[in-house]
């Protein structure tokens, strides 16, 4: 068992589970280097479509800022990269994945590399991720958010809204009116250290703050579900996945990183 009786609860009840460090200092150094290279066009193995840069760059870089500091995420890292890859698989992680999901048979849907990048990383507002991705049945996903800085209230680290994931789906035009109810309780802010992780239920509500900080903010969200989970994404959500040339080999739409396949799902 990975996860204590105690955590397990703490993670129905609350939404998130603040968890322990899973990667090494040498996967850290990696991932850091990685992370720096794809995003300074060093290395090209990621397709441009998914490196996205924060909004004040998004029509030029203005002279004397650095290319890194500009970069406001990068997805499916660990789709085309192999060390980004081996830590979407990695059982440390999967041991808590498979007791939260409540299956041996995991899929990766997505990933985020969060840069958050220092002195210019802005906010990413209140949202609760499964509502963006209707296309799940059910809609029970499990997150788990690594951190490769130390993550601060003042760089922008997670915060959550305790036992908000109970409240189910709210629309987006009733976010407001949402976060304004009296019963929710306060958010809460998780501070992480660098190589430390978390986990988040996919109807829990969080968001980042800003960092205008002298040091970066980076942390990978994967986002990852059963493989029985049914899907019915319509074409213009594939097409915003991987293309049929960008899967890996002898994979159907997700990545398998336990367990396996069933016909008619994900
Ligand atoms: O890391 C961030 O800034 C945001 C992460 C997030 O929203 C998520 O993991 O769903």
């Amino acid at each position: 068992m990975a996860l204590t009786t105690e955590q397990k609860a703490f993670f129905e009840e609350r939404g998130y589970l603040p968890y322990k460090r899973v990667l090494s200092d040498e996967e850290l150094e990696v991932l850091r280097q990685r992370s720096v290279d794809i995003a300074t066009g060093k290395v090209n193995h990621v397709p441009p479509r998914f490196i996205q840069h924060e909004k004040a760059f998004q029509n030029g870089i203005p002279t004397g800022v650095d290319p890194l500091d500009t970069v406001r995420k990068m997805t499916q890292l660990c789709y085309f990269d192999d060390a980004f890859q081996a830590i979407a698989k990695k059982a440390e992680i999967l041991d808590a994945v498979e007791e939260l999901l409540g299956s041996p048979n995991i899929k990766l849907y997505t990933d985020q590399l969060m840069m958050k990048p220092r002195f210019h990383g802005t906010v990413t507002d209140w949202h609760q991720d499964s509502v963006a991705w209707p296309f799940f049945l059910p809609q029970d996903h499990v997150s788990c958010w690594v951190a490769l800085d130390d993550a601060t209230i003042e760089n922008g680290c997670m915060t959550v809204l305790p036992g908000s994931h109970k409240w189910g789906p709210v629309a987006r035009e009733y976010r407001n009116r949402f976060l304004e109810m009296p019963e929710l309780e306060k958010p809460a802010p998780v501070e992480l250290k660098a190589g430390a992780c978390m986990f988040h239920h996919g109807l829990n509500w969080h968001r980042t703050g800003a960092n205008s900080t002298p040091n970066r903010r980076r942390g990978l969200a994967m986002h990852y579900i059963t493989a029985e989970t049914k899907y019915l994404g319509l074409e213009d959500e594939e097409s915003r996945m991987l293309t049929e040339c960008e899967k890996p080999k002898g994979t159907f739409r997700f990545l398998l990183v336990r367990g396996q396949e069933f016909p008619g799902r994900v």
